[in-house]
């Protein structure tokens, strides 16, 4: 992705994911916002979206970020938020393992409180150790963690698959992890 599409897709997670208001954009329970007005407000802020670079930036990017609904008249982030929305998630049996990215810093705090979302609505968990060491990067030194993700749902944690790369749930406690080390 060129950099300035990287910009329209990090403004576009910011907006749909954290802060509507931004561009007085209203989302609806389910967090989707009208494309039509998204485009308006964004060029009213002087942020040159269009219908095309939006489908161009979803298509590109690495990440499944974004849904465009079936009629492409609404779209929502897919994981992420901040802001309270109904993502209307099916719980999903997992894998054996599911894996969480982090800095080293955080780890005292996650070996006794486990790991909570922070300032999102979900933990936010990965299929692949190489994934995980990628989302950890973004804090500091990486550390992968292992999530004894069966046991963990068994236990009453549901689980839900976001998308290809991302696995949700509200709560993971410290029995459920290993952390190395
Ligand atoms: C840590 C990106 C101390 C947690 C990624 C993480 C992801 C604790 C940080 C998605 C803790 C929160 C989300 C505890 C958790 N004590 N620290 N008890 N429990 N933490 O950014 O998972 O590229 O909110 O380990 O790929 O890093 O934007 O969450 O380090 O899928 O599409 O608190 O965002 O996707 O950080 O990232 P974040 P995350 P995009």
């Amino acid at each position: 992705m060129d950099d300035r599409l990287t910009q329209s897709s990090k403004f576009l997670s910011y907006v749909l994911r954290h802060n509507p208001d931004a561009l007085n954009l209203d989302l609806d329970p389910g967090g989707w916002a009208d494309v039509e007005t998204l485009i308006e407000q964004a060029r009213a802020e002087g942020r040159s979206l269009s219908r095309s670079r939006i489908k161009h930036l979803i298509a590109a990017g690495e990440k499944t970020r974004f849904t465009l609904s079936d009629d492409e008249s609404k779209i929502r982030a897919n994981y992420g938020h901040s802001i309270a929305v109904d993502l209307d998630l099916t719980p999903t049996a997992p894998p054996p393992e599911l894996y969480h990215g982090t800095a080293e810093a955080a780890l005292p705090s996650i070996r006794s409180e486990g790991l909570h979302p922070q300032s999102r609505q979900y933990v936010h968990l990965s299929p692949t150790p190489e994934e995980a060491e990628s989302v950890g990067r973004r804090h500091g030194t990486p550390v992968v963690l292992r999530i004894k993700a069966p046991a963990l749902s068994e236990a009453g944690f549901t689980l839900y698959r976001s998308t290809e790369t991302v696995w949700l749930t509200r709560h993971v406690p410290a029995r459920f992890l290993q952390v190395p080390g």
